[in-house]
């Protein structure tokens, strides 16, 4: 076990900023790696692959959760915060996989999911008795008033859960409703009530002494109730804010006293809070150094602009690329001078970057993904690369609801059926935007399964893993994996990467991505077509670089004045 490092030794360990020059890598443990030949990636299958994670040169992994769980959303519903589930390994396992990280100089940070537990979760199990001591841990309410309890229609109100028709379920044992502002199986924790708080920093504790170097917080934003939802005034209407942006006002006294509880700030761990629904506003108050909240959050504005405001979740529009390109410089532009950005495209719960922002097609596949990454990693903030990201890895061509495993998928293919929408457009929206799509095996090399496990895994392999593949890319300079190396390093080596002031050129160019970063008397400029047709470059609106220095570039076809299909330059201005 490795020890908790105190004080001077914790800097030694983790500098003060180290998280503002790191590149940190998501796995999902379940579609990693397996080890035992159940089908299901594991923590040793995680470990053994270290030496790839060593070589791409990233600087941290966030693990999705491996705690115990029923894995009603793949351990998203921990009923065990100080244990391993038996699918992915023992403790000891990972107390392993955290010191052989550690060895090789990269740190991990563990998922921290604490707005719900696990139905199973012994906390929720007391609960259920109205007259035990942890009565109060969740929020009970009885049924709407003159409803019999239990029956349809009676819940407390009529708020949907995201992964189920309504946020409310009965307990027979005690009479009464509980919420699941996610599912049935995710009942919320009810953070007003100081025991929780303090158990919930017990355990925070309890990992930072087993070795963890900060936590990715789930949700946290929904942590603190919008009002209405803690009283037993429920409006039974259900139109109170939703569990998207509707944080409530204790938010920020939570995560103070969270920090100062566990010690984050103090050990210098690494924090960023899944914020739906945040604002740069909310997220200023979160990550400014001050306030000892948050190192950064997740805003979801850039993966929520291709969803019709107030429309049902496959309501999709298209998405411009002005639209997308400013909502990044917005947030940039708003965290400039206070807090800080953390920077996605690909997560476990979106569909792949390279199929939803590029072009997946064989002929631009790996050009655009290529492109993609320069432009999300030269932006000011932390990048984070989701397994298979450095890959080029694509969304699933799965056609039938069987093959889809996501509590969410599965929900909204229910949901939709059962309101008559034509299935051509259920399927349209799970074929483009499952979180399915992010959970297929990684693509490890040209065998069966992809090189993932001996036998059938828990959801299909992605058949196009003959040619997108890590061996495959470990043998080519110009893979998709050789870029993602450069962008890495290319933020190790310059400050200017790092910490450079960022402004967005062209902003209403429906085609190129263009943006200067700026740290004393140096300057980048970057420059991506964003489209699979050749794209002329407006010259006269952009910083003179005819003789810049190339830093890095996907194809520099010798022409200053035009970019080819995804093709992008990261450029070194002469301020001479
Ligand atoms: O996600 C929060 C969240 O808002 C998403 O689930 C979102 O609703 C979904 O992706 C819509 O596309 C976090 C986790 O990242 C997710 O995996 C969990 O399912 C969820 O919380 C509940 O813990």
């Amino acid at each position: 076990m490795t020890d908790h490092l105190l004080g001077e030794e914790a800097r030694v360990l983790r500098p003060d900023g180290w998280w503002r020059s790191a590149v940190v890598y998501q796995i999902y443990p379940r579609s990693f790696q397996d080890s035992d030949g159940d089908g299901i990636g594991d923590i040793p299958g995680i470990t053994s692959r270290l030496d790839y994670l060593a070589e791409l040169g990233v600087d941290v992994i966030w693990l999705s959760p491996v705690y115990r769980s029923p894995q009603c959303d793949n351990g998203y519903d921990i009923s065990d915060y100080r244990d391993v589930d038996p699918l992915f390994g023992t403790l000891a396992d990972l107390e392993t996989l955290i010191a052989a990280a550690h060895e090789r100089g990269i740190r991990l940070v563990m998922d921290l999911v604490v707005n719900h537990t696990s139905d199973e979760h012994p906390w929720f199990i007391e609960s259920r008795d109205p007259a035990s001591p942890k009565r109060d841990w969740y929020f009970w309410r009885p049924a709407r008033p003159g409803a019999e309890p239990g029956a349809a229609g009676s819940e407390p109100n009529d708020r949907p859960a995201a992964f189920a028709p309504s946020a409310w379920t009965y307990d027979p044992v005690s009479g009464e409703y509980y919420p699941g502002i996610f599912s049935p199986g995710q009942p919320d924790l009810n953070w007003e009530n100081p025991e929780v708080r303090q158990a919930v920093y017990a355990m925070m504790r309890w990992w930072v002494d087993r070795g963890v170097d900060g936590f990715r917080m789930d949700v946290i934003n929904l942590i603190s109730k919008p009002i209405g939802f803690t009283t037993d005034a429920l409006d039974p209407s259900g139109v109170e804010p939703t569990y998207e942006g509707g944080s409530g006002p204790r938010l920020d006294e939570f995560l103070a006293e969270m920090n100062r509880e566990v010690g984050l700030d103090d050990l210098n761990l690494l924090t960023v809070g899944e914020m739906p629904g945040s604002t740069v506003e909310t997220a200023i108050r979160a990550t400014d150094p001050g306030r000892h909240e948050l190192n950064m959050v997740f805003t979801f504005e850039h993966v929520m602009l291709d969803r019709v405001p107030g429309g049902q979740r496959w309501d999709l529009v298209d998405l411009p690329l002005p639209v997308l390109k400013n909502n990044l410089a917005h947030w940039q532009l708003g965290l400039a001078d206070v807090g800080w950005n953390s920077l996605y495209f690909d997560n476990h719960d979106q569909a792949r970057a390279v199929s939803r922002f590029g072009d997946d097609s064989p002929e631009h596949r790996v050009a655009s993904a290529k492109t993609l990454a320069t432009v999300l990693h030269l932006h000011k903030g932390t990048p984070y690369v989701y397994q298979g990201e450095e890959l080029g890895m694509t969304n699933a061509p799965f056609t039938t609801i069987e093959q889809y495993r996501d509590i969410s998928a599965l929900n909204v293919h229910a949901a939709a059926t059962a309101l008559g929408v034509p299935a051509e457009r259920v399927m349209h929206f799970l074929t483009t935007r499952s979180r399915d799509h992010a959970r297929t095996p990684m693509q490890w090399d040209a065998t069966d399964t992809a090189g993932f496990t001996t036998t059938t895994p828990w959801i299909d392999v992605n058949p196009n893993y003959p040619t997108i593949n890590a061996a495959a890319a470990s043998e080519d300079a110009d893979s998709v994996f050789a870029h993602f190396q450069k962008l890495i390093a290319l933020r190790h080596d310059h400050a200017v990467v790092r910490e450079g002031r960022f402004e967005l050129l062209l902003p209403e160019h429906d085609r190129l991505w263009a943006f200067t970063r700026t740290l004393d008397d140096e300057r980048l400029l970057v420059l991506a077509n964003c489209s699979s047709r050749p794209a002329e470059l407006p010259l006269e609106d952009l910083p003179d670089h005819v003789d810049a220095e190339l830093l890095l570039g996907t194809h520099l076809n010798g022409r200053p004045d035009s970019l080819a299909p995804w093709e992008s330059r990261i450029l070194r201005l002469d301020q001479s």
